[in-house]
């Protein structure tokens, strides 16, 4: 594996954005040093990384931090462009059409379902998955158009688009209703 030192990880194992990036690391062969956040109690180090949000996860490369998982996605992808497969075609065009979906999926996905499940009313609760399943309904039109009958929306092999909606199948699992 590549990477070792030069990558420290700040995260929080229950975090889909965090294993966006673990995903990503892992996709390109990349070692990374773990450091596990406590997000009730954040630390120093998360602090001075990521000023701004305050969130996990960020990732510290020879000591520099990059936050936001897709921004995060998208460095490993261009910072490590000599190891493992790409994860952003070389055609700008398709380029532009994985970074359209995954800021769909923070947007309208992951939106609309934590409303389902945090919103204050009933109500608020029932718009939120309704939204829900509209986007999954225009994320699967994309899966159809994007893959071009491979098994990812990279084609056939995986990409920025693929690392975003798969970190959440944590999520799924735990929001999945009881049988
Ligand atoms: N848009 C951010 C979202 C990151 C995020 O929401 N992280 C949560 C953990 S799942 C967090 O650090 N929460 C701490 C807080 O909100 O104070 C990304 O994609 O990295």
């Amino acid at each position: 594996m590549a990477g070792g030192d030069d990558l420290k990880l700040i995260g929080a194992w229950p975090s889909p954005f965090v294993t966006r990036v673990k995903l990503a690391l892992s996709f390109k062969g990349l070692s990374f040093e773990n450091v596990e956040e406590d997000i009730s109690n954040k630390s120093e180090l998360l602090l001075s990384s990521n000023p701004v949000h305050k969130k996990v996860p960020v990732l510290l490369h020879k000591g520099k931090p990059i936050c936001e998982s897709v921004v995060i996605v998208q460095y490993i992808d261009e910072a490590f462009a000599g190891t493992g497969p790409s994860l952003l075609s070389s055609d700008p065009h398709e380029r532009a059409v994985a970074r359209f979906w995954a800021a769909y999926i923070d947007d309208k996905l992951v939106a609309s379902w934590m409303q389902s499940f945090r919103g204050k009313t009933e109500e608020e609760k029932s718009e939120g998955t309704k939204q829900m399943f509209a986007a999954v309904e225009n994320l699967e039109g994309a899966l159809r158009e994007c893959s071009k009958g491979e098994g990812y929306f990279g084609g056939e092999s995986v990409g920025l688009v693929d690392v975003s909606l798969g970190s959440l199948l944590s999520w799924l699992k735990a929001t999945e209703s009881p049988k």
